[in-house]
């Protein structure tokens, strides 16, 4: 089955670290050919495993990006007026080589990759995104992370001129989210610059997001601006506006509900209508990759 973006990667373009998540990226994309032979060597789970992305259109107009509104078309309506170059990232706090890194020299610093996601929002839907990125973990090194480092926090950029949604309070800008440094170390947690192959829309975060799979969408912060290493647990904007609703960790997980509906199941986004609604899996279905970053946690208390 051809795969359905356009695709400037290859196989030859992995880095010997990212190289069995990446191929079981790509064989999860080439979905239908589970029969492949030679893929000897990767686990059962990842062989049986088949995302099919959901569109372009899918992932490019049903959106979350309250600075631009609330509604779910708004992002696509009125971010095209987002300016996004030149563009840099501040990486402050606990860090060797804290600094303003143009966006233009990290991407040269960095090795891009391609990474099939299933990518699951609090308010119960999913998609499945084919992402262009980095891992987080090489540009943290880039800038250092000091001993004293136990937390990472991000900021979106506030540019209320350019963010008609800002204009409400829905939430206390800039945008915040925040992960812990073992979290934001972890092999699956992505810097995303693309889609499908292409430079991320405006809509779904450019120039920089995070991608943070096994987590609600809400941690995968768009255009960021600023990363800073810190020794507390940082504030997250989510977490300010409804502690008892959206918590700092935020973990995919069916058996937990959120105070106003269940995380049970899920609505495919491109499903149609009638479509049955999906089993959520623990952690999204990464359990095998992250379960033991929280062994001994209660993940009912620590939501
Ligand atoms: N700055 C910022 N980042 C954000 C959001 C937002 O409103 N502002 N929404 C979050 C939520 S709730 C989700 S589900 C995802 C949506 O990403 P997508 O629109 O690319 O699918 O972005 C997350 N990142
Ligand atoms: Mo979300």
């Amino acid at each position: 089955m051809a795969r359905r973006w356009t695709n400037t990667l290859t196989s030859a373009d992995v880095t010997p670290k990212a190289a069995f998540l990446n191929r079981r990226q790509i064989m999860a994309g080439i979905g239908g050919m589970a029969g492949l032979a030679g893929i000897g060597g990767l686990p059962q789970a990842a062989q049986a495993e088949t995302l099919e992305p959901n569109s372009w259109e899918d992932v490019t107009t049903y959106c979350n990006y309250y600075e631009f509104g609330t509604g779910k078309g708004d992002p696509a309506k009125y971010a095209g007026q987002l300016t996004t170059s030149p563009w840099s990232v501040k990486i402050d706090g606990l860090v060797d080589r804290p600094g303003d890194y143009d966006f233009q020299q990290i991407l040269s610093e960095m090795t891009l990759e391609e990474r099939i996601y299933r990518f699951r929002c609090v308010e119960a839907w999913s998609m499945v995104v084919p992402w262009t990125g980095f891992e987080l973990a090489d540009l943290l090194n880039l800038a250092g992370v000091q001993a004293g480092a136990k937390y990472v926090g991000f900021e979106t950029l506030y540019r209320p001129s350019e963010m008609p949604g800002t204009a409400y309070r829905a939430l206390d800008w800039p945008y915040r989210e925040g992960l812990r440094l073992d979290e934001a170390l972890h092999p699956l947690t992505l810097m995303a610059t693309g889609i499908f192959g292409k430079d991320l829309p405006n809509q779904n975060g450019a120039p920089l997001r995070l991608v943070v799979p096994w987590k609600y969408g809400f941690k995968s912060i768009k255009s960021i601006v600023r990363i800073t290493l810190t020794d507390t647990e940082p504030q997250t904007s989510w977490n300010m506006a409804n502690a008892r609703e959206y918590g700092f960790y935020s973990n995919v997980n069916p058996e937990v509900s959120h105070p106003r509906w269940s995380q049970a199941t899920e609505r495919r986004i491109g499903g149609g209508l009638f479509a049955s609604r999906a089993d959520t899996q623990m952690f999204n279905g990464y359990g095998d990759e992250v379960a033991s970053l929280y062994d001994g946690m209660d993940l009912a208390k620590h939501f």
